[in-house]
């Protein structure tokens, strides 16, 4: 079975919000908001849904950015297919939830060695606005294989 995901990096530039992911998948690293997709919503209706349980914020006009498909191949963790959103509006003020602890970050001192490591990929992409599709195989030691592409449309 394979999960189905969403991301949400909010850009302002030259900023981006990140949070520290406290508990659960992802703990202990930065990254953008989202969650599992639930029965019934759209892809847009979890991203909005996931990042107001984690920052607290509303977010509007989301431009959907790609969509990478993760594999752990040494871990009894299902597939992951993960949807990403950017926006650059947002209401409310991002609030540490029991979740996330957000904090903003100039784009070009992004705190990689503290985040997925499949993130210093893609997020050059997403921050320059290019659309992407992907595949990435996590082993042991790191990723094992990825393919990531850059398209004009998803
Ligand atoms: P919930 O749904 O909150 O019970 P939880 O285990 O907390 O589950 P979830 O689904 O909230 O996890 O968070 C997973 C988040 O991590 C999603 O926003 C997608 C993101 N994600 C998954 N694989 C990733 C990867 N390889 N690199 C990355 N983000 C990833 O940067």
């Amino acid at each position: 079975m394979t999960r189905i995901e969403t991301l949400v990096i909010i850009h302002q530039k030259p900023r981006v919000l990140l949070a520290m992911k406290k508990q659960r998948f992802g703990v202990g690293h930065y990254n953008g908001f989202g969650g599992g997709l639930e029965e019934g919503e759209t892809l847009q209706e979890c991203a909005i849904r996931e990042t107001r349980e984690e920052a607290g914020i509303g977010i509007s006009e989301l431009k959907y950015m790609g969509k990478i498909l993760f594999k752990f191949l040494d871990r009894d963790e299902q597939d992951h297919e993960v949807h990403f959103y950017k926006t650059t509006n947002y209401e409310g003020e991002p609030k540490e939830t029991e979740e996330m602890a957000p904090i903003w970050f100039e784009q070009d001192s992004l705190p990689y060695n503290e985040m997925w490591i499949d993130d210093k990929y893609w997020m050059p992409l997403l921050l320059e606005d290019k659309k992407f599709l992907g595949e990435f195989h996590f082993t042991k030691d790191g990723i094992g294989y990825h393919k990531l592409n850059e398209v004009l449309e998803l």
